[in-house]
C-alpha cells in the first residue's frame, strides 16, 4: 500500500556493545545516546532517535535500542511497529545471547524484514570477518530472516556504511507499509514537561492521523487531552502521520497523567481490556528448553507498556514446546489498550527472558480455554484477516442480535466496510437481518429459528393456562419468553413467527393460530350472544354485570366482547357498563335530533319520552350525545350543536 506521508522505520538490535549506536551516528550524523548518563557509561539506556536519508533522498525514522539485558523491555517498545530491523553482530565478538534475544523479538513482534551489520570490521582479518559472517548466514537460515542481507561495516573507518545505506533502501522499498489503520494510535515512551510550554509526550504513531487541535483519549485511564503542537524530528508540524516520530504538546495535564506505557488513541475507538485470545508462539532463545506450560505467570509486554498475566493454553492443551504456535487465553492483572492485529511479546516471570509473544486476535473474549467449533473459526478468521468471517463470527458468538455499530465496534473493521459485509452475508443467507422501526439488527439464522421456537412454545403454553383467553399483549409475551431482546427486536421476532404460521397478531393481541382458535371460537360466539340480547333489548338493556350473568359468562369475557362490538361498529357504549345495539342507538339519537328540531330545544324529561326510555339510560346517552357533538346543554335544555 502506497501510502505518501507514511514514513517507514527502522529500528537497531543486537547486543550490548555491538556498535548499534556508532552506527545510527555513522549513518545519520545524529548521536542517538543523549543521556549524560549514557555517555559517561558508554551503553544506550532509553531509545535514542534519528533521522536516515537515503541514496534516493527520501528519509526513515531511525530507533535506536538498548543492548544491555536489563533493557530488552525497552527494546521491546522501541522495536514494535518498525519495518525494517538492523541487527548489528560485532565481527569480534559473533551472535551472542542478546542478538538471539533481539532476532526473537523482531520476529515475535511480526517485523517483515531485517538488514545484517557486520560492525567493527577495523578489528578482525578477512579470513575471521569471512567465518563470522557464514555462522551468522547459516544461523538466519533457522530464522524467518534467511537470506537477509549482510554487511561488513566499521562505524571508525567509514567501511561499508554507503553499501549499507544501499542495503536498507533496497530492503526498505520492498517492505509493505504495515501501519493501515485510520484510528490515531501512539504509545508513550517519553513524557516530561517543558517551561512554558507545558506537557509534552513523545512517541511512534502506530496508526492514523494526529492534527492540531484533535482531542485524543489516554488509555487505559481514559482521559481527554487536546493537541496543542505537534513536532517530528524537531520541526514543528500541523499534522503527523503514521509511522513518524512525534512529540506532542498537551496542555492542560501533567506528565504524571500521560506517563510512559500509556496510550495516545482517537476517543472511544479502543476499549482496554484485561484479557484477550491470542496466536501465541513460544520461542526461548536462551538455553532453557522446558516447554511452556499452560497458566504460568509471565509478564506480557504491548507498546511501551509491561504488565503481569498468564498464557492459558486451549482446549485441554497442558504445554507448547520450542518454536510451537497455538490459540491462547491472555489473562492479565492490569489493563492494556489492544486491537486486532497488533503484537506483543511475552517474558518469563524469573529469570527475565523472551519465551514467546504473537499477535492479538479477540480483544474481549469470555472468559474460557475451552472454544466451540464456532469460536475456532472465528479465532482462525481473524488469525487469517478475513474481514467477512470475522464479522460473521461476531454475530454468531453473540447471544442476541447485533445492530451495525455494534458489529464495528466488536470487530474493529470499519462502518463502511461492516455494512458492505453484512449485506452480503444476508444476501448469502448466512444471517438474517430484522428489520426495525429504529435500526436494522443482525443475527444468525439458528438464533431467529430458536427465538421462533420459544416465542411459539410461549404461546402453547399461555392458551394452555389461558383456555379462554383469545391472546396476551407483546410486552406479556416477551416475559413469558424469557427472550433478552429490546421491545423492537422482540416485534421483529414475531413478525417473522406470524409469517410462519407460528403466531398471530392482531387487534394489539398475539395468539397462537391453531391453540388459540378454540377460545377465539368461544370469544365469537359469546361476542355474537351479546349482540342479539342487547338487539333483544332495545333501548334499556342489561348492564355489563347483568348481561354477564345472564349468558353465564365472566365478566372480563364480557368486557372483551364489547370491546370487540364496539371495534366492529356493532354496538355503541356509552359507559363501561352501558352498551346498545348500534341500530337501536341510531333511532334514538334520530327521535331526539328530530324532537329538538321541531322545538328548537328540549328538556330531558322530552328527550327521554322521545327515546322510550327511562332515566337511567336517557341521562348518559344525552351526555354522550353531547360529547359527540350533536347536541349541547343551555341551562335545563339541549338544544342542537
Ligand atoms: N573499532 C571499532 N569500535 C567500534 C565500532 N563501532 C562501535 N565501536 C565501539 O564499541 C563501543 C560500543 O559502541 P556502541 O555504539 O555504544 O554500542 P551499542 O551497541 O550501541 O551499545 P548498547 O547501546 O549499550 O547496547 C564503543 O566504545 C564504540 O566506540 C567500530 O566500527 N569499530
Ligand atoms: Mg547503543
Amino acid at each position: 500500500m502506497n501510502m505518501a506521508g507514511h514514513s517507514k522505520v527502522l529500528g537497531t538490535a543486537g547486543h550490548i556493545d555491538h556498535g548499534k549506536s556508532a552506527l545510527v551516528l555513522a549513518l545519520t550524523g545524529t548521536d542517538p545516546d543523549r543521556l549524560a548518563e549514557e555517555k559517561k557509561r558508554g551503553i544506550t539506556i532509553e531509545l535514542g532517535f534519528a533521522k536516515l536519508v537515503l541514496p534516493d533522498g527520501s528519509t526513515m525514522g531511525v530507533v535506536d535500542v538498548p543492548g544491555h539485558e536489563r533493557f530488552v523491555r525497552q527494546m521491546i517498545a522501541g522495536s514494535t511497529g518498525i519495518d525494517v530491523a538492523l541487527l548489528c553482530i560485532a565481527a569480534d565478538d559473533g551472535i551472542m545471547p542478546q542478538t538471539r534475544e533481539h532476532e526473537a523479538v523482531l520476529e515475535l513482534l511480526g517485523v517483515p524484514s531485517m538488514v545484517v551489520a557486520l560492525t567493527k570490521c577495523d578489528k578482525v582479518d578477512e579470513e575471521w570477518t569471512d567465518f563470522v559472517k557464514s555462522e551468522v548466514a547459516s544461523w538466519l537460515e533457522t530464522t524467518p530472516y534467511a537470506g537477509a542481507p549482510i554487511v561488513e561495516t566499521s562505524a571508525v573507518t567509514g567501511q561499508g556504511i554507503d553499501e549499507l545505506k544501499e542495503a536498507i533502501a533496497r530492503t526498505a522499498a520492498k517492505t509493505a507499509v504495515t501501519h493501515e489503520s485510520a484510528i490515531a494510535r501512539m504509545p508513550i515512551d517519553r513524557s516530561f514537561s517543558i517551561k512554558g510550554a507545558g506537557t509534552v509526550v513523545t512517541g511512534t504513531l502506530w496508526s492514523g492521523t494526529v492534527s492540531l487541535g484533535d482531542e485524543l483519549e489516554v488509555l487505559p485511564g481514559k482521559k481527554r487531552v487536546r493537541v496543542r503542537s505537534i513536532q517530528e524530528h524537531d520541526e514543528d508540524r500541523d499534522e503527523a502521520k503514521a509511522g513518524n516520530r512525534v512529540a506532542l504538546n498537551l496542555p492542560a495535564v501533567t506528565p504524571d497523567e500521560v506517563r510512559p506505557g500509556g496510550f495516545l488513541a482517537t476517543p472511544g475507538a479502543i476499549e482496554p481490556t484485561d484479557r484477550f485470545d491470542a496466536w501465541f508462539t513460544y520461542l526461548r532463545p536462551g538455553n532453557d528448553r522446558r516447554p511452556l506450560e499452560s497458566g504460568v505467570r509471565v509478564r506480557v509486554a504491548h507498546g511501551t507498556r509491561e504488565v503481569f498475566g498468564r498464557v492459558l493454553l486451549m482446549n485441554g492443551r497442558e504445554t507448547l514446546g520450542q518454536r510451537q504456535s497455538d490459540f491462547v487465553q491472555i489473562r492479565l492483572e492490569e489493563e492494556l489498550a489492544l486491537s486486532w492485529t497488533d503484537r506483543f511479546v511475552v517474558r518469563s516471570e524469573s529469570p527475565v527472558e523472551v519465551i514467546g509473544g504473537g499477535a492479538v486476535l479477540a480483544c474481549h473474549p469470555r472468559r474460557r480455554t475451552t472454544v466451540t467449533t464456532d469460536g475456532m473459526r472465528y479465532l482462525e478468521a481473524l488469525r487469517a484477516h478475513d474481514r467477512d468471517a470475522v464479522v460473521r463470527g461476531v454475530i454468531v458468538l453473540s447471544d442476541g442480535p447485533l445492530t451495525l455499530d455494534e458489529v464495528a465496534k466488536r470487530t474493529g473493521v470499519e462502518r463502511e466496510e461492516c455494512m458492505r459485509i453484512l449485506d452480503e452475508e444476508v444476501e448469502q443467507r448466512h444471517l438474517r437481518m430484522l428489520d426495525t422501526p429504529r435500526e436494522a439488527y443482525f443475527v444468525k439464522p439458528q438464533a431467529v429459528q430458536s427465538a421462533v421456537g420459544s416465542l411459539e412454545n410461549a404461546l402453547l403454553r399461555y392458551h394452555v393456562e389461558n383456555p379462554e383467553s383469545i391472546g396476551l399483549t407483546p410486552q406479556e409475551l416477551a416475559e413469558r419468553t424469557g427472550l433478552r431482546v429490546g421491545e423492537d427486536v422482540f416485534s421483529a421476532l414475531l413478525t417473522v413467527a406470524c409469517k410462519q404460521g407460528k403466531a398471530s397478531f392482531s387487534d394489539g393481541l398475539a395468539s397462537h393460530p391453531k391453540a388459540g382458535a378454540a377460545a377465539r371460537h368461544a370469544a365469537d360466539e359469546l361476542a355474537r350472544n351479546v349482540s342479539e340480547e342487547l338487539a333483544r333489548e332495545g333501548a334499556a338493556p342489561l348492564l355489563a354485570n347483568d348481561l354477564a350473568k345472564k349468558l353465564g359468562c365472566d365478566v372480563d369475557a364480557l368486557y372483551a366482547a364489547f370491546v370487540a362490538l364496539d371495534r366492529a361498529g356493532a354496538i355503541v357504549r356509552v359507559g363501561p357498563q352501558m352498551a346498545f345495539d348500534a341500530q337501536v342507538f341510531d333511532g334514538m339519537k334520530d327521535s331526539c335530533v328530530a324532537l329538538i328540531e321541531k322545538q328548537g330545544q328540549a328538556t330531558m324529561a322530552e328527550l327521554k319520552d322521545a327515546m322510550g326510555t327511562t332515566r337511567r339510560y336517557a341521562v348518559p346517552v344525552i351526555e354522550y350525545l353531547d360529547d359527540h357533538g350533536v347536541t349541547r346543554r343551555e341551562g335545563d335544555v339541549r338544544v342542537l350543536a
